[in-house]
């Protein structure tokens, strides 16, 4: 099991790669990992080496190759079945499944107007069109997961699953930008920012050299 490898982006700004590197990281594997420097100018030749399309994050096992970080995360959970990547029960596991979809497909004002940047801070910025509308969806779901689900643990689910490796990257977004909470939202995202493997690559994120101009507005 330990010919597993993964391609990921710069730490600071590359929220996809965040989201399959914790998954991974959460099966205690030993992995290798690969950091492409993005927006250079041999970034997309580096890409291509690893990618078919030419995105991080890539996860290796032995032949295979997997793109998209959420087919990542789906392959884990199958080859990993007793970590419980997913909850156990068939109702939490639709709702997870669904609120780490929506987060994939879309909330795309955040995601646009808010880019990650992990060692950045920009309070009261990055409130273009429809990112307050993105950030009440996103405290509604929190609440309504943590509420009926999260009694076992302090993660959307109780334990850590998927959903909550999903979500880590709008918890990033939400300290940069300095995104008030309710106290339930609060709470969850401070438990996420805890959580050692969240701090592990927030500190690789800061001793990168690498900077991406980013426009925050
Ligand atoms: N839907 C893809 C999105 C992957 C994606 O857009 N990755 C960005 C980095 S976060 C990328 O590789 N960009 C290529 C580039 O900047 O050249 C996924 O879920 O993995």
């Amino acid at each position: 099991m330990n010919d597993l490898s993964i391609v990921v982006g710069n730490k600071n700004y590359s929220s996809w790669s965040l989201r399959a590197w914790l998954v991974l990281k959460q099966t205690g594997a030993p992995f290798e990992e690969i950091v492409i420097p993005l927006d250079r100018p041999e970034t997309k030749e580096k890409l291509r080496a690893h990618s078919p399309s030419e995105r991080v994050p890539v996860l290796k096992h032995g032949d295979e190759t997997i793109w998209e970080s959420l087919a990542i995360a789906e392959y884990l959970a199958e080859l990993f079945p007793t970590t419980k990547l997913w909850p156990s029960h068939s109702s939490a596991r639709a709702v997870a499944r669904a609120v780490s979809n929506e987060i994939h497909a879309g909330l795309v004002a955040l995601r646009t107007h808010m880019p990650m940047d992990v060692r950045g801070r920009y309070p009261g910025k990055g409130r273009g069109h429809g990112v307050d509308k993105d950030i009440d969806r996103i405290a509604d779901l929190w609440r309504a997961c943590r509420n009926r689900f999260g009694g076992g643990g302090d993660y959307l689910f109780g334990p850590f699953t998927i959903a909550d490796a999903m979500y880590a990257p709008v918890v990033s977004r939400f300290i940069t930008y300095d995104v008030e909470l309710d106290h339930i939202g609060a709470a969850y995202r401070d438990a996420v920012w805890r959580w050692p493997a969240m701090q592990e690559w927030a500190k690789s994120a800061s001793d990168e050299p690498w900077v991406i101009e980013q426009p925050v507005v």
